[in-house]
């Protein structure tokens, strides 16, 4: 037997792309309910009110003008508001997942549901809607995975404050922490602190107005701060929980043996290693300040950050893997087309229609470094197929590809334990219910084990069908990973 039996298996989810309820239950906004859906072609945008009352959409990855709100334009279509509606179908859903034998469920709470401006409001119905879903999951002995950040941020810090540039939003974030660490203590073991901390940037995902390195990396730099200091907060609470961190794992391959492409993909890799560093050994690695000094800004710390980053590195490593990429120095070589941070094509894998080159080994790849490097227990809490699914006259829907994919990952995963000697604790396939995709906004690139039925101008009965890859999954539960 190669997974251990505790093997924690499951599906992941974030409440920005799954919850909806965005104005029920006194939720405040928050900055992703203001960002509409995009395509593979065109980028998701970012709607806002400038200083003269002007309304602007940007796109979501770039600068908002200095001291621009958020603003949400009534004939437009935003994903968020709804999703795909866990907020009424949680006790549904949850039965699904019971049924597939899930052992763990991952979901991010959203931070203006339980506090509505993110500062020190605490609002009770949100707090209660958790305290349901948790209920619901424990009865099922689902063990909820708790990311507590997942790209959102309570609009009114963004449009005020300007977001995590600002060093008061770490006592609010370590507030908000607080309030959920002292009332779920009982009912939640494993958390996260940030969702892929290392591609956090942005109005629409950190509240900031001003994109430019210097003000991004400050920005992160409160971030590493916040997260430090509620992994210290978490343990004080109660000395049970596990706190992780969140990393978007893109492992990058040189191009080709020539040296020169091999340093590059050094370099190409700490740009997610840096935040791995940081959170994982308590300290800012070398190469990271040399960066800094070459791009001429120091991040401004206070006196205690250093000891706060060192006593506060978390318990594990949950990373999200979807792809590999490829680093060279040849600026000839062949661009990958995909919607977002893959530069190269690599010429020996197939990519999905989203242009994401499939990479089964580049997970047991990824497990060996990270494990060799670390030493820390490794979760994998995302991963998974963007495709489009087809549903049939009979309501089925036959996902062969999305199995194939999984099945290899799943493989990849066993090695990496069985012969790598890699201690994975669990695995948390993305979107284990059709969710929004976060890239582009679509409905139609789904992930799920279920189908929703809602489309990408948000049009649908919400109702839930069970794909083939769902019967698959259940077995491969039961079967601890051995029948693929
Ligand atoms: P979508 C880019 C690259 C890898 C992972 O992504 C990413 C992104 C951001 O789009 O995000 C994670 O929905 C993220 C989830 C997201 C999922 O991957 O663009 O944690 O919120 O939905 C899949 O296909």
């Amino acid at each position: 037997m190669s997974f251990p039996k505790d093997f924690l298996w499951g599906g992941a989810t974030a409440a920005n792309q799954y919850e909806g309820g965005y104005n029920l239950g006194k939720r405040g906004l928050s900055t992703l309910d203001a960002i509409t859906a995009g395509s593979f072609k065109q980028p998701r945008m970012v709607t806002c009110k400038t200083k003269d009352g002007k309304i602007l959409s940007v796109n979501k990855e770039d600068s908002l003008p200095e001291g621009a709100v958020g603003y949400i334009d009534p004939d437009l279509y935003y994903p968020s508001h709804t999703a795909t509606d866990f907020y009424h179908h949680y006790k549904e859903d949850i039965s699904l997942f019971a049924q597939m034998g899930f052992k763990c469920f991952r979901l991010s709470v959203s931070w203006s549901r339980i506090c509505p401006k993110g500062m020190y409001d605490i609002n009770e119905e949100g707090l209660k809607f958790y305290d349901d879903v948790f209920d619901e999951l424990l009865k099922y002995g689902i063990e909820p995975v708790v990311t507590i950040n997942h790209f959102d941020t309570p609009m009114y810090l963004a449009d005020h404050l300007d977001g995590w540039s600002d060093r008061k939003v770490i006592d609010y974030y370590l507030f908000f922490c607080q309030t959920i660490f002292e009332r779920y203590k009982n009912k939640v073991k494993y958390w996260m602190t940030f969702n892929e901390i290392n591609i956090l940037r942005s109005w629409t995902q950190i509240g900031i107005h001003d994109n430019s390195p210097c003000r991004r990396y400050q920005a992160l730099h409160h971030i590493l701060v916040a997260s430090a200091k509620a992994v210290q907060l978490g343990h004080q609470i109660c000395s049970d929980f596990k706190i992780g961190m969140m990393c978007c794992y893109i492992p990058a391959y040189p191009m080709t043996c020539k040296p020169e492409d091999v340093y590059e993909a050094i370099k190409e890799n700490r740009k997610r290693e840096f935040f791995m560093d940081v959170q994982c050994k308590g300290y800012y690695p070398s190469y990271q300040i040399k960066e800094f000094e070459r791009m001429g800004f120091s991040i401004v710390m206070d006196d205690e950050d250093e000891n706060i980053l060192k006593e506060g590195t978390v318990d594990y490593i949950g990373f999200s893997y979807y792809m590999s990429t490829v680093a060279t120095i040849d600026p000839n070589a062949q661009k990958a087309e995909g919607n977002q941070i893959t530069a190269y094509k690599n010429p020996y894998l197939e990519t999905s229609e989203w242009g994401w080159a499939i990479d089964p080994m580049g997970l047991r790849i990824s497990l060996c470094k990270l494990y060799e490097r670390y030493h820390l227990p490794l979760f994998v809490v995302e991963n998974g197929l963007g495709a489009i699914d087809v549903l049939e006259k009979d309501y089925s829907i036959h996902d062969v590809y999305r199995m194939d994919y999984l099945k290899k990952h799943i493989q990849a995963m066993k090695d990496a334990i069985e012969i790598d000697g890699v201690d994975l604790m669990g695995y948390t396939p993305w979107g284990c219910i059709d969710v929004v995709s976060a890239g582009t906004g679509e409905m139609k690139k789904r992930y799920g084990f279920i189908y929703v039925d809602m489309d990408d101008q948000g049009h649908g009965t919400l109702k839930r069908f069970k794909k083939d890859s769902f019967y698959w999954y259940k077995n491969v539960i039961e079967t601890n990973g051995e029948v693929l």
